[in-house]
């Protein structure tokens, strides 16, 4: 095989989309963190060229489609990434995660030895269905990044669709799809129609209550990323009598002051939302529309105030499994004997008032695991049906293939299971997505005539709860345990914390390094609002003394 690289996606010509060459240093390391390689976007030509090779070999291994995103997901537009999505739509293998890793770091010179090498470890037999899958956001680095990855799979002369601007939840859909034909069709129009379709079949089979006060408008925070053109194009296929959509922050600034990681740590409203405006039901997306949260205006004598009422990650699972819940009754009624193993995945995130309400009320003891989608979307395939949310909004439901077998595939006169079976085909069981789970929410509310209002006072209420994002020279001294959690290391800050979170009622915290970023981050919740503020305050200043003195 040739193995010359063309020089502007070398570690020394590493060439920006503006045409600057921005060489790396050989010493510089990268690591395939919990969202692939993310940094500025002058570094990334020489990585995403690497990457895509990777995804080539991979793809040849395992005679299937490979994908390759190009996003940097709420990061701001100066920022991109990549990450590489295996065959069934899922996150990479993580010994794959290695391989990446191994060759990322290579230098120019080491490079055809690492490739070698890494050949060396697969064995390849046919490879006619091998081929590189590969969509970006709309970051204006985003094209250049293209060419780069089209030229790293053609070393291989590995077949390239390049699917061009989605969601992150659509490349990984287009994924599975070209891997399973009976999924779906791999293009823009059959992920559409799969979801459309369905979300407008549920609708016809369910019937809203009659004192229903269910509203069939929402107002969307684009976060002026790719759920504004790609969710414009789903919706032509829902008529707006089923579902009106607002559409703001379409064109500006990408993630500036808006989106869903913006809503979720501020806990404002994001730009162009008004505090005093009529705006009973708003959503808000992340920048590559993986995330979804839901808000509305915080009840305040103030009329300035910004606050936001978030309807976030855990709002939207406790919604979605009391749904299912309810649908599988009819199910479990007749055939007792074989269950659908139903599971709840949470991190460590969830607001305690939603753990203690899916274990309390709904029985079901929730699985707390890292952060990270890979650990919740492993941890939800262990069941026949997994609901996975991350509080920040990023989650899905996963479906085994007995549930497929038995729901899906067996013709029922039950419409409660007609309807799970069209619930389940809404959701984009791949990865967490916004659109998908937008429409679900929507569904969900419908069934049961729900305002926010009822949304709101229903289920449970969120304990204060805030984030604190703490900036370190060094996080890897950092050291997790109890997924997260506690901290072993350094020694002596768990007991510090401990201490702290003892003098407060109802009161949880934890800190721990970010995977994404040079911070620490500090959790905390409490009864009270200003008990909460007061937490998370002295455990940022445990790290801030705790970096002062090192
Ligand atoms: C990434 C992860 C998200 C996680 C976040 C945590 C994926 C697709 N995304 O966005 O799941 O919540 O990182 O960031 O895995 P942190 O480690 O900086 O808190
Ligand atoms: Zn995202």
């Amino acid at each position: 095989m040739d193995l010359t690289v063309p020089v502007e996606y070398s570690r020394a010509g590493n060439t920006t989309h503006s045409g600057n060459v921005h060489a790396i240093q050989d010493d510089e390391k990268f690591s395939y963190g919990t969202a692939g390689f993310r940094f500025k976007s002058e570094k990334l030509p020489f990585i995403v060229f690497r990457c895509a090779y990777v995804a080539s070999l991979r793809a040849r291994q395992l005679n299937s489609a490979i994908g390759v995103m190009i996003t940097a997901s709420h990061n701001p537009s100066c920022d991109n990434g990549v990450k590489l999505v295996d065959p069934s739509g899922d996150m990479l293998n993580e010994q794959w995660e290695i391989y990446a890793t191994e060759v990322v770091n290579a230098t120019d010179a080491e490079l055809p030895a690492a490739v070698r090498a890494l050949e060396k470890q697969i064995s390849v037999g046919k490879t006619q269905l091998s081929r590189v899958v590969c969509g970006m956001d709309t970051r204006c680095s985003g094209p250049c990044l293209m060419n780069a990855a089209r030229a790293g799979a053609a070393l291989f002369n590995v077949q390239f669709d390049d699917i061009g601007v989605v969601s992150t939840p659509m490349l990984h859909y287009a994924v599975k799809a070209f891997n399973e034909p009976k999924f779906a069709e791999p293009t823009h129009d059959g992920y559409y129609s799969a979801i459309a379709d369905s979300f407008k079949k549920l609708y016809e089979i369910t019937e809203e209550p009659k004192d229903s006060r269910y509203q069939p408008k929402v107002i969307v925070d684009c976060a002026n990323g790719v759920g504004a053109p790609r969710f414009r194009n789903l919706l032509e296929r829902i008529p707006s009598s089923l579902l009106e959509v607002e559409f703001r922050n379409e064109s500006e600034e990408l993630n500036q002051g808006c989106g869903a990681d913006f809503v979720k740590i501020s806990q404002k409203l994001p730009a162009n939302f008004s505090p005093t405006a009529a705006e009973p039901k708003c959503a808000s997306f992340d920048g590559d529309a993986d995330r979804l949260m839901y808000f509305r205006a915080k009840a305040s004598e103030n009329s300035e105030s910004n606050d936001a009422e978030l309807f976030d990650g855990d709002k939207i699972a406790v919604l979605i499994v009391t749904y299912i819940r309810e649908q599988l009754k009819d199910y479990e009624n007749s055939t007792p004997m074989e269950r659908l193993r139903l599971g709840i995945v949470q991190t460590a995130y969830a607001n305690g008032s939603s753990t203690r309400y899916i274990r309390e009320k709904l029985g079901i003891e929730p699985i707390i695991v890292p952060t990270g989608v890979k650990h919740l979307h492993e941890a939800a395939s262990e069941f026949d049906i997994g609901i996975y949310f991350e509080a920040n909004g990023h989650g899905t439901v996963v479906f085994s293939e007995i549930f497929d077998r038995i729901i899906r595939r067996t013709p029922t006169e039950s419409l409660p299971l007609r309807r799970l079976a069209l619930f389940s085909r809404v959701i984009n069981e791949t990865v967490g997505d916004a659109f998908a789970d937008l429409l679900a929410v929507e569904a969900v509310l419908r069934h049961y005539g729900w305002s926010m209002d009822d949304w709101a006072e229903k289920l449970y209420r969120d304990v204060p709860n805030v984030q604190i994002k703490v900036p370190v020279i060094d996080r890897s001294i950092f050291k997790t345990t109890n997924a997260e959690q506690t901290l072993v290391k350094p020694v002596g800050i768990q007991k510090m914390i401990d201490t702290d979170v003892a003098k407060y009622n109802n009161s949880r915290a934890f800190i721990r390094p970010s995977g994404t970023e040079n911070i620490v981050r500090v959790y905390a919740e409490a009864d009270t609002v200003e008990n909460t503020l007061q937490l998370g305050k002295s455990l940022e200043q445990v790290v801030l003394n705790l970096c002062n003195s090192n």
